[in-house]
């Protein structure tokens, strides 16, 4: 009986390490001038060895989604994306042209403000990403 219950224990420390996920997210930035809408950008670093998914995103400053430009021919179209997986070890970043964080409705922003959106992943729960807001003419490719 007490033998049976140490493997259980053993086990089931062996699947969490096998499972375990470390993000990371830096250089969030905000691009201005915005509008009512705009996008947030970063790096995501999982540090750890298991995979983890960016399954959902909010923020008090609009609405949030994920989203990701594609070219289709010579025009950029955009739409939303419903997870980003990150690997154990990976980098995913979130850039113009690429995937970001689309917000939407947001009042007005200005340059040198911060302001706060929630990553919410499906290992490692949520992460608040404060976002420097700059000129897009800084960020852009
Ligand atoms: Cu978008």
């Amino acid at each position: 009986m007490r033998r049976t219950a140490t493997i259980c224990c053993v086990a089931l420390f062996l699947t969490a390490c096998a499972s375990s996920a470390t993000i990371e997210v830096r250089d969030a930035v905000i691009a201005v001038p915005a509008g009512p809408a705009t996008a947030m950008y970063f790096e995501i670093t999982n540090t750890g060895e298991g995979p983890d998914r960016l399954v959902g995103v909010q923020s008090e400053i609009g609405i949030a989604e994920v989203h990701r430009s594609y070219f289709d021919g010579e025009l950029m179209h955009m739409e939303p994306v419903p997870e980003v997986i990150i690997g154990g070890g990976e980098v995913v970043v979130f850039a113009p042209g690429g995937l970001h964080i689309m917000l939407l409705e947001v009042a007005a922003l200005e340059a040198g403000q911060t302001a706060t959106v929630t990553l919410e992943f499906e290992v490692v729960g949520k992460i608040e990403v404060k976002g420097r807001v700059v000129p897009y003419a800084e960020i852009a490719p």
